[in-house]
């Protein structure tokens, strides 16, 4: 195991406060993983799907009053309020130790502490960093050891160190009324108490990648984002290497793992998948922004991941991955979710425990956040690079939300303080990715709304440090929207692997190789320069999704003045020079 001083005194006094009957240290080997497996199916935490169809896959469901992250009861415990900032939740430090302690106290009575060493990012690289958690839940340590690295060598890789993120989760009694998801950036610290479910829970994931290491990379002058990580190989076999920022639920996962269409197929593009959720970046020795995914596998939404949408999704699911929340079909013993196919099964049980014959409309067999959680080496197109750990040259950020009107298919920012702007203004309907309603136009910049560990108008200084340090070496920063509604509320875009298209102008921009026309908010590609060869979609159509509306974005510049006011004096005057540039371009 370790001698790590300050990881054994820690478990110690967190094995006095929480009681467990027996601790399990987690070293990640087979035999251990499946003996774990065991133990979950034989109390019925989990349940081993057919082993012909879907080898080591197992089917997991949580409480149903527990299955989003929830933002409302996420906190930043800063120790000055101002630094969690006017988009956080906080809480004083001393407080919520308190309180936690006191839900966590006994806690594990019955049940047993499971010590999971793992590592964000490949072992050893000098991008990556270790957590140890703390867990009473299977459930979680078998997803920690998939979607991070888990094992001896990382205790051999911190040493003595004292340099690693304290996590405790206790499932309690999984109440939704003491349910608490706390950070504490300047301890390395992170408590979750009272749920089972995902982010809330597999601890690497938001609360660490994000935001814990979003704090760490502003002290430390490197970027912690929300974004997915691909490269795109072109007929010559050029890599080029983009990061795209989007929300929950609006498309990292599949743009990431994105199959381009047959025409570009036939000429030799490829797509390589780094990374479907978090990137951290570092400026490079030759001065460019270089990523790393710190995951090792795929924390994916199921529904509407089909053969057609995203193959190489599904192609991840079919080894060694953990269902939440989907249909499990007893004819077959396998799972199924909407838009998987269009046969949902007869005789079946829903993600709520209760049987389901495939046919009731209002109720749904899978729920709308049911995840997989995959190997990321199970993907058909995953990069060369993603276990190098030296990270991949990014040449151009992307954001992007949901908008049914407003945003553009794509433009260009102007310059990066500009790049920044467009980010910091992103808004998005909400999904089912937290608690809350669905479908609700709401400012998150960065896609970081939920997930900045401190004041998002330092976040916002901080970005535009890292285009001072960058330079002339900055990637090119655009903004995408793929869910452009018509009359009849039907998607314009057909999205998904023609998506390549878009991103196929982008990178012709970073190269110099294409024109564009300037508008109010940037650059907008004259319509002809998207590829729309081998698709039924007209010039005209292309058109009116590349169109910036004056009147639409006179609207947008007042609601973006109001968001700003949030900020105060945190905000940078780079930013408000450019909500000034927007409005009188608008004039
Ligand atoms: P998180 O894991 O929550 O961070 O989500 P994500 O950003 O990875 O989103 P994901 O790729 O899982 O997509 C979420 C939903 O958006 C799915 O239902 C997809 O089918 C849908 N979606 C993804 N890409 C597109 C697209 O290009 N067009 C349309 N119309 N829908 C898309
Ligand atoms: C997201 O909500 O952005 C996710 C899922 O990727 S969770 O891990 O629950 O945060
Ligand atoms: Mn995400």
């Amino acid at each position: 195991m370790t001698t790590n001083k300050s990881v054994l005194g820690w478990i110690d006094e967190m094995k006095q406060l929480v009681s467990p009957d027996k601790m399990v240290w987690i070293d990640g080997t087979k035999e251990q993983i499946e003996a774990l497996r065991a133990e979950a199916c034989s109390t019925g935490e989990m349940i081993k799907l057919n082993q012909e169809k879907l080898p080591d896959c197992y089917l997991h469901r949580t409480a149903v009053n527990d299955v989003a992250r929830v933002e409302d009861r996420t906190f930043i415990c800063s120790r000055r309020e101002e630094d969690a900032g006017p988009t956080n939740h906080w809480k004083d430090p001393q407080e919520a130790y308190k309180m936690l302690y006191d839900i966590a106290r006994g806690s594990y009575k019955g049940r047993t502490m499971y010590v999971i060493p793992y590592s964000m990012g490949p072992v050893g690289s000098k991008l990556s960093k270790i957590g140890v958690e703390l867990t009473d839940s299977i459930y979680v340590v078998l997803n920690m050891c998939i979607m991070t690295r888990v094992g001896q060598k990382v205790w051999d890789t911190l040493g003595d160190s004292d340099e690693w993120v304290r996590g405790l989760h206790c499932k309690c009694q999984i109440d939704a009324e003491k349910r608490y998801i706390c950070h504490f950036p300047e301890d390395n610290t992170i408590i979750s108490v009272n749920s089972g479910y995902g982010g809330n829970v597999l601890l690497g994931k938001k609360c660490f990648a994000l935001r814990i290491a979003s704090f760490l990379g502003k002290n430390q002058g490197w970027m912690a984002e929300h974004m997915l990580i691909l490269g795109i190989e072109n007929p010559k076999g050029e890599i080029k290497y983009v990061a795209a920022a989007f929300p929950s639920a609006c498309g990292k996962t599949n743009l990431a793992m994105l199959i381009p269409p047959e025409g570009y197929r036939k000429k030799g593009y490829k797509v390589w998948t780094v990374g479907d959720d978090i990137a951290w970046m570092r400026q490079g020795k030759d001065g460019r922004l270089y990523a790393i995914n710190p995951e090792n596998g795929f924390f994916g939404v199921a529904p509407g991941t089909n053969a057609h949408s995203n193959p190489n999704a599904l192609a991840s699911t079919k080894s060694g991955t953990i269902f939440t929340n989907v249909a499990h079909n007893l004819d077959d013993n396998t799972v199924w979710w909407e838009g998987l196919d269009k046969n949902p099964p007869k005789n079946a049980v829903d993600w709520t425990g209760e049987p389901w014959d495939g046919t009731t409309s209002d109720k749904k067999g899978a729920h709308p956040n049911s995840r997989f959680t995959a190997p990321a080496k199970n993907c058909p197109c995953v990069s060369p690079e993603f276990d190098k750990g030296e990270g991949v040259p990014i040449s151009a950020i992307i954001f992007g939300g949901r908008r049914a009107q407003t945003t553009p298919l794509v433009y260009q920012s102007r310059d990066w303080n500009n790049g920044v702007f467009v980010g910091s203004i992103m808004a998005s309907e909400t999904t089912a990715a937290a608690t809350g309603a669905v479908g609700v136009v709401r400012r998150d910049p960065m896609a970081m709304l939920p997930f900045c560990g401190y004041n998002m108008g330092d976040y916002f200084h901080h970005w535009i440090e890292m285009g001072e340090k960058l330079g002339g070496n900055a990637p090119k920063i655009f903004n995408v929207n793929w869910f452009r509604l018509d009359d009849q509320g039907h998607f314009i875009w057909p999205g998904f692997g023609d998506n390549l298209r878009v991103l196929e102008w982008i990178i012709k921009r970073c190269e110099d190789k294409v024109d564009a026309n300037e508008t109010a908010i940037g650059y907008v590609p004259k319509a002809e320069d998207i590829n729309l060869e081998g698709l039924d979609f007209s010039v005209d159509t292309l058109k009116g999704i590349l169109d910036v509306s004056k009147d639409q974005w006179t609207k947008e510049a007042e609601g973006i003045e109001e968001f700003y006011k949030k900020f105060g004096d945190k905000l940078p005057k780079e930013l408000k020079e450019q909500l000034e540039i927007l409005k009188s371009n608008l004039k």
